[in-house]
């Protein structure tokens, strides 16, 4: 019964994932922010997002706040020479007039820290303020999606070493 239910919910999803959510403010667009289901006892799950900059001035994320969770973190995924991949966390990232920033999976994302015991569960929403230097705060929600609708080939934060992480500054 219970496996029925996840397919309907599955399914519900798949029909509406085509349904972008956006949020606008003063020249800042996000599209679509969104992360991953995360195995029961993950402690990090992944975020993602397009955030574009129509206007003229050059913008910054600065930060990204949570209210249910510990700690967010931005992040760039790096393959190193050796093929060693690790995470640098970002003091900030630049959002330069008229261009686009991607943040998806093996780049720039969102890291939600010290999940805890409290996973990212299909359907649900994450709710979370981005603050822009310029376009300040913009309140978005990352709609929780199925791993396997992805098709960028995730990388597995919950398998990857933090302890290799190492500040960008
Ligand atoms: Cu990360």
């Amino acid at each position: 019964m219970k496996t029925l239910i996840k397919a309907t919910v599955a399914t519900f999803l798949l029909a509406t994932a085509a349904q972008a959510h956006d949020y606008t403010k003063e020249g800042i667009a996000v599209g679509h922010p969104m992360a991953f289901e995360t195995a029961k006892n993950a402690n990090v799950g992944g975020g993602y997002m397009t955030i574009a900059n129509t206007s003229d001035n050059a913008d910054k994320l600065l930060e990204i706040r949570a209210d249910d969770i510990p700690r967010v973190e931005l992040h760039l995924s790096q393959t190193d020479e050796n093929g060693v991949a690790r995470m640098i966390k970002q003091e900030g990232v630049d959002i330069p007039a008229g261009e686009t920033v991607m943040f998806q999976p093996g780049g720039l994302h969102v890291m939600f820290m010290e999940l805890g015991g409290d996973p990212f569960e299909l359907g649900e929403k994450i709710k979370a303020t981005l603050v822009f230097e310029k376009a300040g705060e913009i309140a978005v929600e990352f709609n929780v999606e199925e791993r396997s609708s992805n098709g960028h080939g995730e990388m597995d934060h919950g398998k990857m070493d933090h302890s290799n992480m190492k500040k960008s500054d």
